[in-house]
């Protein structure tokens, strides 16, 4: 057969689609399969090869697993809300909405080329309202159950994107879509409290199936810490000072504390701080620089005395010196800290430059040097002189600030409540109400989808107020609780609100009674099989776990954990090895591969290109090799001939559907594309192959180039029945003992060095295996007037001899 994929690739996909192939069924008796990939943002750009790569892994299981007998759903829709689309439509002037919806269309129509096996029945987009009234249908319950909650806060701003950023979205100090710098403003703030949550987010880790570099990233940004509080006295006043401390054993070395630079203690005293000048001065500083430029463990430490204010350590009654300093932060602990210099880097350096007391309460190291922070015996310590373990000193320093009422046991986490509101146009309108009688009033829910309203100019304000606010139309309304006149809060969602539950949606994309059906959740959830990039653990992972264990704490939902297990793809590099884009020119369109070697070449290449969760450069010399072994594969056709099996070919065929089947699982999809190229240079070398030989290869290849597959089952006088797809047809099984060789070539070790090989029997029994070993020329001349001390066997692997 030739190989015309041109021809036959829109064929087949317009085969399936008309027969429903892919068509997910609510209740089906089959087992049920969820696989799902990171739906897109549908940008202008259109669709890159790494949108390929990262969905290409759960279409191939997707496919196997329908041949497996299962109900599939693998479903496909819109992450479509966003600054982008808003930024091109102040551009041109053009509604976000027309821009959007044609993006989708032109993204839909690219995936729908290369053949994916979805099922489009189910598609959405986030940005339309009978899907984002859900989406607020969902805030207003965790509005409802006091999750939600304003705060006037330093936030990070980005000046260049006029958008107030969460933790997540500024990683690194930067804007996470202009990379400017970001700087912090005093704002209000709608959050939503995830910190609620970080225990249940961490524990859940334990009972999914999720890689460890995936989970380990979760815990760190999550940063659980196990600490104290502590108060020390502000001296000649009534006021402490209190201080978070991870190392509360340390507390007789200390020698001075540091405040954060925006601590309210400074503007309480301001009038005995005799240097107010200076610490204003500072605090100007500081306020121009990131959370990430403040804490980089090696900068220089910078900080200013405060002169006229003094702590006092509550375990010796030692009368200390306070200082502000921008490595102590506002927003972790309490903003202030007690300084342990010998056994703190930080704190060290602090010391060494401001002239301050080094005393050591741990002995070993040489503080003379740096910090000490390992294990040891406590010295200068009062009553916990002498003790060795640092979790026992630790306990018994506890006991005593909870008896004495200094402190007592606290927990921190790095993670912060997740800053929910943007000022901008192209996002879910937050549905609450702002009324002077009642306060924050919720919008009812039979008014829900409140929708976007039209407006001239998208254009946020510069006072960083969102686009909404200039319109009076949407901006006054009646408060719901007591019908007087409110203003409607005018800012949007984070791009991240819509992708917090749509997979929850896939289970009934089109229910206007409910944001799914609970049964059809209790069908298809949890997802079995969730990939995407790596990029997104600390942010949508993260935030989608969240939205779903509240939704089961409140029973609308069947378990706490939405992904059953998580994998995520490596990037496709440019030819020249970096990142792909725009600017250097070295971007490949998916659909220029498509039109030049097809979509089975284009899938079969992203998945062969190497190792899945590995960075790969793109190669048109493997896209090319690729597409010859699809014109091999075709012209297979010509040589099925055969009557009758060969063994040897049987079982290098059984052989291959096991690796194939197991690399599958393993999402090594490259090793299983090697072992087919093998099989196919089988075949060829043998000339003649059984029908089925053939119609068994390419069920197996059928997940990766399922097209050409499709053309080869339907075939002349190929399939026996005719009536079946390829992709729907059972998939192979092997027979384990054809799977196994019976000749085999082991090494001989002669004290474990290998000496020789042999070529025996697979269950070869021990006493021949072991005369043919010692018989082997040259293990031969390495046992000659030794004395044999024992004789290992393990059948099919190796003997191996021990002898003096
Ligand atoms: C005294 C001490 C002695 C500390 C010692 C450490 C070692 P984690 O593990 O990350 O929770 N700290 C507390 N609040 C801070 C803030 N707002 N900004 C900067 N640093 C702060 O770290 C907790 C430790 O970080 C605390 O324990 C405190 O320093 C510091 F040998 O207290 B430690
Ligand atoms: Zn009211």
């Amino acid at each position: 057969m030739k190989y015309n994929f041109q021809r036959i690739e829109p064929k087949w996909q317009k085969a399936w689609d008309d027969a429903k192939a892919f068509q997910a069924v609510d209740f089906d008796k089959k087992p049920k399969w969820y696989g799902l990939v990171e739906f897109p943002y549908p940008s202008g750009a259109g669709m890159h090869v790494g949108h390929i790569k990262a969905y290409s892994s759960i279409e191939v299981i997707s496919r196997k697993r329908r041949m497996q007998g299962y109900n599939v759903l693998f479903p496909m829709g819109f992450d479509s809300f966003g600054l982008p689309a808003e930024n091109y439509a102040i551009k041109t002037n053009t509604h976000p909405h027309i821009i959007t919806e044609k993006n989708i269309k032109h993204f839909t129509e690219q995936l729908k080329s290369v053949g994916f096996s979805i099922d489009w029945s189910r598609e959405f987009a986030t940005s339309r309202p009978d899907y984002y009234k859900w989406t607020q249908w969902i805030f207003l319950k965790l509005f409802e159950h006091g999750l939600v909650f304003r705060a006037k806060t330093l936030v990070n701003y980005c000046p260049h994107c006029k958008v107030v950023l969460s933790n997540e979205d500024s990683q690194g100090g930067k804007c996470d879509i202009c990379h400017t710098d970001v700087i912090q403003l005093p704002k209000d703030v709608w959050y939503l409290r995830i910190t609620q949550y970080a225990d249940k987010l961490l524990d859940g880790l334990d009972t999914v199936d999720y890689p460890d570099s995936i989970k380990q990233q979760e815990v760190a940004w999550i940063g659980k810490s196990t600490g104290a509080f502590v108060n020390f006295a502000v001296a000649g006043t009534d006021d402490k000072l209190e201080i978070y401390t991870t190392r509360c054993d340390t507390l007789f070395g200390v020698s001075f504390m540091v405040v954060a630079p925006e601590h309210p203690i400074l503007d309480k005293y301001k009038d005995r701080i005799s240097n107010w000048a200076e610490v204003e001065k500072y605090r100007e500083e500081c306020a121009k620089k990131s959370e990430f430029e403040r804490t980089q463990l090696s900068k220089d430490k910078t900080g200013v005395r405060i002169e006229g204010l003094t702590a006092v350590d509550p375990v010796n009654e030692k009368e200390i010196p306070i200082f502000i300093a921008d490595y102590v932060m506002m927003g972790y602990g309490t903003g202030a800290i007690m300084a342990v210099p010998a056994h703190d880097q930080r704190d060290y350096d602090f010391a060494k430059k401001f002239g301050c007391e080094i005393l050591p309460v741990i002995e070993g190291g040489d503080i003379a040097k740096e910090a000490y922070t390992g294990d040891g015996k406590m010295i200068n310590s009062g009553f916990l002189d002498g003790m060795t373990n640092k979790k026992d000193s630790i306990a018994k320093m506890l006991e005593y600030l909870e008896e004495k009422g200094i402190g007592h046991k606290g927990v921190q986490y790095k993670m912060k409540d997740w800053a929910f509101n943007r000022q901008r146009y192209w996002g879910e309108p937050i549905p609450l109400i702002h009324c002077p009688k009642c306060g924050t009033v919720a919008v009812p829910e039979e008014e829900l989808p409140l929708t976007l309203p039209e407006v001239e100019n998208f254009e946020p304000g510069t006072d960083g107020q969102s686009p909404l606010a200039k319109i009076p139309s949407f901006v006054n309304c009646t408060c719901p609780k007591c019908g007087g006149p409110a203003k409607r809060e005018t800012d949007t969602m984070p791009q991240w609100a819509g992708s917090s539950w749509y997979f929850l949606r896939f289970c009934d994309p089109h229910n206007d009674k409910a944001f799914a059906d609970r049964k059809k959740i209790d069908y298809w959830m949890p997802v079995d099989h969730y990939n995407g990039g790596m990029e997104h653990v600390t942010r949508h992972l993260l935030y989608s776990r969240f939205w779903h264990h509240f939704l089961y704490d409140i029973g609308l939902v069947n378990t706490p954990e939405p992904y059953a297990k998580r994998t995520y793809q490596g990037m496709i590099l440019g030819k020249d090895g970096e990142k792909m884009s725009k600017s250097k020119g070295n971007v490949v369109d998916p659909v220029d591969i498509v039109r030049e070697y097809g979509a089975d070449t284009l899938r079969t290449y992203v998945l062969f290109m190497g190792d899945y969760a590995s960075a790969a450069p793109w190669s048109d010399d493997t896209v090319k090799g690729c597409k010859r072994f699809l014109d091999r594969v075709a012209a297979l056709t010509d040589i099925a001939s055969a009557e009758k099996e060969d063994p040897e070919l049987e079982s290098k065929l059984h052989k291959t559907i096991k690796k194939v089947s197991e690399d599958i699982e393993a999402m090594k999809f490259n090793t299983a594309i090697a072992a087919m190229m093998t099989l196919l240079n089988d075949f060829v070398k043998a000339g003649k192959i059984t029908k089925n030989d053939l119609l068994t290869f390419i069920k197996l290849l059928s997940p990766f180039a399922p097209h050409i597959c499709e053309e080869i089952w339907q075939f002349e006088g190929m399939n026996p029945d005719g009536k079946t797809f390829c992709t729907l047809s059972a998939w192979p099984e092997y027979d384990e003992e054809k799977t196994k060789d019976d000749i085999v070539e082991i090494g001989v070790q002669v004290n474990g060095k290998v000496r020789g090989t042999i070529t025996i029997a697979v269950d070869c029994p021990r006493e021949e295996a072991v005369a043919m070993a010692k018989d082997e020329e040259n293990v031969r001349k390495f046992i000659e007037g030794k004395k044999i001390i024992k004789e290992i066997y393990i059948p099919g692997k190796i003997v191996n001899i021990v002898a003096r």
